[in-house]
């Protein structure tokens, strides 16, 4: 295939960082949606020539006119999913089967041959549209568990290339990772990149021992070798948040204005504690509400001056386990606070909205102890947001030992999810701390969180992929 694209840094991710809505009158208009990648990816996007590859949501009939265009100086090229892909490829094997065989099984994967095809189908169509937007020698970074077919369908199309692959959910050990039916065309997937990325070590290491083991590839340390004499290296480049921004829309006075008004609107309670996350089965909420049940129902704490306030963005809702899960909550909360609850004072306040930045900010203000309790999570963004927030550097944060930010953090209360007992020392211990101790915690925290933002994971990744031999002066076997 000849290069046919002019774009020097291709982002292809299954999201676009724009969303496709309807208007009331019909017609179709992009909407921004500004996650963490896309503001981390901005500046290294406007220096290159950059294009960025997904889908814009939702299901697409044929006619739909998905044309690429081009937004804020950046290429976007939607890649469509009809109704049964987004079934299959998004709901089914995306979140159905990689999800949870990667967060430790704590769901029950579903192997379904179907969906494995139209993930393969789904995945060559991203590479293709890859293929044709990248200028010659382009470096193209694929990211996370929806597409770990594309690096290598890529390198098929455009050997020319350089691909980097970060993958944002952890990799699983590989006695887990073996039970999937196509574990080989996986790893080999992955292969097809230069760099493959992980969060922690750990990661790295499971995927260089399958790759060894499953493969048969040589390998030593961090750098596998192909046949061909290619290299690959697998590494950890844990992700971050940009921090001076959140600090700064922290110290902002409507922020703080707000986080005032959040603890007045909660009675002005002595002790606020606060979760937010995607209500996933993977964040642990349900062990974490009912550690904190146990401890309003023994009276340690008293509602009358302390609230647990969680926040849970409902996600991935046409999934059976996601509506299994948000009824198990609903039922927990509603019966902890029909059980403990006083006029005027919930033992738990319980919101499903998803709030702006700013509303994030005030919430994180407004909390005395951050409870972020996942059985696994890849690295867990919200506590790193929490402890930026922080800047008179006060605030507890209890954290699962099961998070990849954990490995960063370790100056929080780190609890094990499953030890409700632990859990609950846990926070107290936290609710009881003297200032000086929450002070020097939550200093060593912030300096970590400075030091390693988001930025710096981006360039460093780019910079790395941008040192990759390029493949004209690679050794070609004829
Ligand atoms: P997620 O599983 O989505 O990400 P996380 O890292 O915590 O988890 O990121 C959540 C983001 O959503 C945060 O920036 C947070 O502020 C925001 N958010 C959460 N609830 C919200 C709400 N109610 N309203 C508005 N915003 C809300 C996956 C992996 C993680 C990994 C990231 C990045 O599962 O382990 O850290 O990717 O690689």
């Amino acid at each position: 295939m000849t290069a046919n694209g002019n774009a020097d840094l291709v982002i292809v991710a299954n999201r676009l960082p724009v969303d496709r809505v309807i208007e009331p009158d019909g017609t179709p208009r992009w909407r921004r949606s500004p996650g963490g990648l896309v503001s981390a990816l901005e500046p290294v996007m406007r220096v290159h020539d950059g294009a960025w590859i997904g889908w814009p949501g939702g299901a697409q009939e044929d006619d739909d006119d998905l044309a690429p265009f081009v937004e804020d100086g950046m290429q976007l090229v939607p890649v469509p999913l009809s109704a049964q892909e987004v079934e299959e490829f998004y709901e089914g094997f995306s979140n159905g089967t990689l999800w949870p065989l990667y967060h430790d099984v704590v769901a029950k994967p579903l192997f379904k041959r179907e969906w494995w095809e139209a993930y393969r189908k789904v995945n060559q169509r991203f590479a293709e549209r890859a293929a044709a937007v990248a200028a010659p020698g382009a470096m193209v970074w694929v990211h996370d568990y929806q597409l770990q077919l594309v690096p290598r369908m890529l390198r098929e199309l455009r050997p020319d290339l350089r691909i980097g692959f970060f993958l944002h959910i952890p990799f699983p050990p590989a006695e887990l990772f073996s039970q999937l039916p196509w574990r080989r065309a996986v790893l080999e997937g992955l292969l097809g990149a230069d760099i493959v990325g992980f969060h922690l070590p750990g990661g790295a290491q499971n995927f260089v021992r399958l790759v060894r083991q499953r493969v048969g590839h040589k390998t030593h340390r961090d750098l596998v070798t192909l046949p061909d004499g290619r290299q690959v290296r697998a590494a950890a480049y844990p992700i971050s948040i940009d921090a001076a921004d959140f600090e700064e829309l922290a110290r902002s006075p409507e922020v703080s204005r707000r986080a005032e008004s959040i603890r007045a609107a909660l009675g002005h309670p002595k002790r606020v504690l606060l979760g937010v996350d995607r209500l996933d089965y993977t964040k642990g909420i349900y062990p974490r509400l009912r550690a904190y049940a146990e401890l309003v129902a023994d009276g340690t704490f008293d509602v009358e001056d302390t609230v647990f306030v969680q926040v849970a963005t409902p996600s991935r809702e046409r999934v059976d386990e996601y509506r299994r899960m948000r009824d198990e909550i609903d039922m927990l909360v509603g019966r902890v606070n029909g059980d403990l609850g006083k006029i005027g004072h919930p033992a738990i306040s319980y919101l499903h909205s998803s709030y702006p930045r700013e509303e994030m900010a005030a919430l994180y203000r407004a909390a005395d102890i951050m409870v972020v309790t996942p059985y696994r999570d890849g690295m867990n963004l919200v506590c790193k947001e929490y402890v930026a927030c922080r800047y008179d550097n006060d605030g507890a944060l209890v954290l699962s030992e099961f998070a990849g930010a954990a490995h960063e953090l370790n100056q929080a209360w780190l609890v094990n999810p499953y030890d409700i007992n632990g859990m609950k020392a846990a926070i107290v211990e936290a609710a009881n701390a003297e200032p000086k101790e929450l002070t020097r915690r939550m200093k060593a925290m912030r300096k970590t969180v400075r030091e390693h933002d988001v930025d710096r994971w981006a360039t460093g990744f780019l910079e790395e992929l941008d040192a990759v031999r390029p493949p004209s002066r690679r050794r070609v076997r004829r």
